[in-house]
This record gives structure tokens, C-alpha cells and sequence, in this order.
């Protein structure tokens, strides 16, 4: 069906559908909606929510419809780059259902930038030189379901995480473009997705970076995933990459970037929001806002994308793991994995990353040594020697970065 763009005018100031906006949906309905006087306020008839599974892989899991939030589950993450029909989705708000990327531009604007500059689309390719990353990006609260207590939230469990090959120009070129003022010390991004609520004056979600990482030579304001558009639901025509960190900082269906004299203070920047306790809480303790951090760097973490968890080995015969791992802004040193519940490791054949902030593949044979029950246990190691935990990490409120080792269960026969 064709589907409206919920962020097109399609409520009057009191919040009720305009007359013009319900003939559109009686037309693209080609039918009436019979109780129409009765929609409630800012009130989307259903049959025009956008579906982007349409465009997804069927085993994709979906948490949440309102709004789209779709996890990979580890198996099918097993491709060195995570495909786009393999891509979870996380989105905070209502994704925009049509985008006019001939006309898109990118606005540069702010306290702390020297001029305030508009950008086509098209000429940010012509521009400013093209590079190609490959990044992960994780979503901050990747694992909530495994904290006890149970935190609030999407329950993701290991597949809010892909790493695409992405490509687009520098965030540090267009910033030195428009010029920074001394005082700039962080960015902040906006996108055309509309508020959860259809209130055209609040944001889903509007997060940035510190400037050192804004200035990375792979922070990059992309338009390809792949080699291709990105998926509408992804962010397209244009987003903002920063890998390594929570993938709430790399902002979908970017159309402003501000240039801020202070901590960016947009949606979700603020209150305990993608933020975690500065001092260590006990399970269940929620410390007051000021005792928060904003979540940076992602932690260590790796998972087993090759066998599927349930897999049935015939006796004697070796088994063949391979996945990846990854660590933030940090690479993975080594990667271990253990058949007897951590009592011993072997050291699994580790690949250096295709580029920085790229995951690592790495592959493994593991001997088990009589029929009967196993757990495979994954553990990585990132460049400073931080390992990931085995059992659940430090609780926090919003349940944020539960890097718990990836298990597998197979069975010899
Ligand atoms: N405009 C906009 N950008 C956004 C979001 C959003 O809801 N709106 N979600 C953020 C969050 S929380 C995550 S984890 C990633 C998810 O990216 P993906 O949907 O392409 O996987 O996008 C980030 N950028
Ligand atoms: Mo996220």
C-alpha cells in the first residue's frame, strides 16, 4: 500500500487530521474510514505507519512496532558486513516514509560555528572528498534483557549491532568548511523522523559527540550502506556514522548539525539517558541524575555467528565456529573460546580489522571430546587487555552495555 510521510502537515493545530490529509487516506485507502470523526488527537490510522520489515529479512525480531525496533539475531549476523535487509533498526520516533534526496540538504549551524552554511546533497559529493569505512555501530541498550533486575526499555538481546561498509565525506571537512569558534566543544545532530507523539515541535531524538570524536577521520556524514542507497529506515539519504560509540550518536535522516559552546543538551542527551552511574550501584540502586555519565566509547564485546545455538555434532567430528569482535575505539587483541564453562580457553585465529572501528572476524576449532551436552563460550580482549565479563556486567538503570560473553549450545550425537 502506498504509505503517507507522517511528517508531511497532516494534523490541524488542534491535533486532528485536516480534511485535506483524510481525503488523501480515503484515496490511498480507496475506501472511507468510516468513523472518522472519531480519530483521536494526533491519532495515524494504522494502515499508514510505515512497515519496514517489508524490506527485511524474515528472521529479523522485531521488539517493538511503535516505534520500529528490530533486532539480528547472532546467525544471521555472520556475513563479514552485515547486509542491509540484515540490519536492525532502532528507531525512537516515527521514520520519515518518503525522503526527496534530490533536494536534501545539510545545515551547519550553532553557537560555535564561525558561518552558518547550507549544503545540497549533491553538493557534498561534488565538494568534499568521498571515503569508505567499514563501522560498527551498537546500540547503547544491546543486552538490556540480560540485567537483573530487569531494566525499562527495548528487551534487545544480542542483535541491536551490524557493521556496514559506509560511505560519505568527513564530518571534519564540512566543519572546517563552515569554521569552528574556539569555543566549540561538541556536536549535536537533527533528523527528519517525527516525535512518537506526531507534535512537530519535539524531537525524537537529537544526541551528538564531543568534538574529538566529531573530528575523527571516520566520523562521516554518509549516503551509501554497501555501496548502495541506505535503507530508508536506516537514516536515508543521509546520516551521521560514528563508530565505536552508542549508535544514538549517529543520527538518521540528518538534515541540521549544530556546533555547540556546551555538552550538546538535545532529546535524549539529557536526564539518565544514554547514560550510565559514575560510581558503581548496587542491582536496582538508581542514583540521582547528577551521579550520570554520558556513555562514550562502546566496551569489548564478540559474538558467535556460526554455529546457531541447538547445532548437532556427530561424534568425533571437530567443531567449526567463526563470528566476530569489536571494542569501541579500541581494537580487539585476542579472542578465546571455552567448551567447559571457563575452566579452560583456547585462543581462536583472530583477523585485524579492515580499518578502524571495523569488527574483527575470527575462526575457531574446537575438539569435545565424548557425546553428549556443550556450551561454547566467547570471550574477546580488547587492545588495553580488557576482557568481556562471563556472567552479567555492572547493573545500571537504563540498562545500558551488557557486554556478557556470547554462548552457543550444541550437542554431540
Ligand atoms: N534521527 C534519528 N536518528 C537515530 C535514531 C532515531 O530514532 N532517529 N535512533 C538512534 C539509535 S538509538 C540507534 S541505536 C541507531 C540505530 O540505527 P539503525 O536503525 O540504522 O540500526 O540510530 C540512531 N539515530
Ligand atoms: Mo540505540
Amino acid at each position: 500500500m502506498a504509505l503517507l510521510n507522517p511528517s508531511d502537515n497532516l494534523f490541524n493545530r488542534r491535533g486532528f487530521l485536516k480534511k485535506s490529509s483524510l481525503a488523501t487516506l480515503t484515496t490511498l485507502l480507496g475506501t472511507d474510514i468510516v468513523f472518522a470523526n472519531q480519530l483521536p488527537k494526533h491519532y495515524l490510522p494504522l494502515a499508514f505507519d510505515i512497515d519496514p520489515m517489508a524490506t527485511k529479512d524474515k528472521g529479523l525480531v522485531v521488539l517493538s512496532d511503535k516505534p520500529w525496533n528490530v533486532e539480528t539475531p547472532p546467525h544471521l549476523l555472520d556475513d563479514a558486513i552485515t547486509p542491509a535487509d540484515k540490519y536492525f533498526i532502532r528507531n525512537n520516533g516515527l521514520a520519515p516514509e518518503k525522503v526527496d534526496a534530490a533536494n536534501w540538504t545539510l545545515t551547519i549551524k550553532g553557537e560555535s560555528v564561525k558561518q552558518v552554511k547550507t549544503y545540497k546533497l549533491e553538493d557534498l559529493k561534488k565538494q568534499f572528498k568521498h571515503y569508505t569505512y567499514q563501522l560498527v555501530l551498537e546500540c547503547a541498550g544491546n543486552g538490556r534483557a540480560g540485567y537483573y533486575p530487569k531494566t525499562s526499555g527495548n528487551q534487545w538481546t544480542l542483535g541491536g549491532v551490524g557493521c556496514a561498509e559506509w560511505t560519505g565525506v568527513r564530518l571534519k571537512d564540512i566543519l572546517n568548511d563552515a569554521g569552528l569558534k574556539d569555543d566549540a566543544v561538541y556536536i549535536g545532530y537533527y533528523g527528519k523522523d517525527l516525535h512518537i507523539s506526531l507534535d512537530p515541535k519535539k524531537e525524537a531524538i537529537s544526541r551528538g559527540v564531543p568534538m574529538r570524536k566529531a573530528l575523527e577521520d571516520e566520523t562521516l556524514v554518509a549516503w551509501a550502506m554497501n555501496g548502495q542507497d541506505i535503507p530508508l529506515v536506516n537514516g536515508a539519504p543521509l546520516r551521521l556514522v560514528v563508530g565505536g560509540w552508542p549508535a544514538s550518536t549517529s543520527g538518521k535522516w540528518l538534515h541540521t548539525i549544530a556546533v555547540r559552546n556546551k555538552v550538546h543538551d538535545g532529546t535524549k542527551m539529557t536526564g539518565k539517558s544514554y547514560k550510565v552511574p559514575i560510581n558503581p550501584v548496587e542491582p536496582g540502586v538508581d542514583p540521582p541524575e547528577d551521579q550520570f555519565k554520558i556513555i562514550e566509547s562502546m566496551p569489548i564485546k564478540s559474538l558467535i555467528t556460526y554455529p546457531q545455538t541447538g547445532a548437532m555434532l556427530t561424534k568425533g567430528q571437530p567443531l567449526s565456529l567463526r563470528g566476530h569482535a569489536w571494542a569501541g575505539d579500541r581494537s580487539v587483541r585476542e579472542m578465546h573460546l571455552s567448551a567447559d564453562f571457563g575452566a579452560t580457553w583456547q585462543k581462536a585465529d583472530l583477523k585485524p580489522p579492515k580499518n578502524r572501528l571495523a569488527w574483527q572476524h575470527w575462526t575457531a576449532e574446537v575438539k569435545l571430546p565424548q557425546p553428549g551436552y556443550y556450551e561454547i563460550w566467547a570471550r574477546a580482549t580488547d587492545s588495553e587487555g580488557v576482557t568481556q565479563p562471563m556472567v552479567m556486567p555492572q547493573w545500571n538503570p537504563e540498562g545500558y552495555l551488557n557486554n556478557a560473553c556470547h554462548r552457543i549450545a550444541v550437542k554431540v550425537g
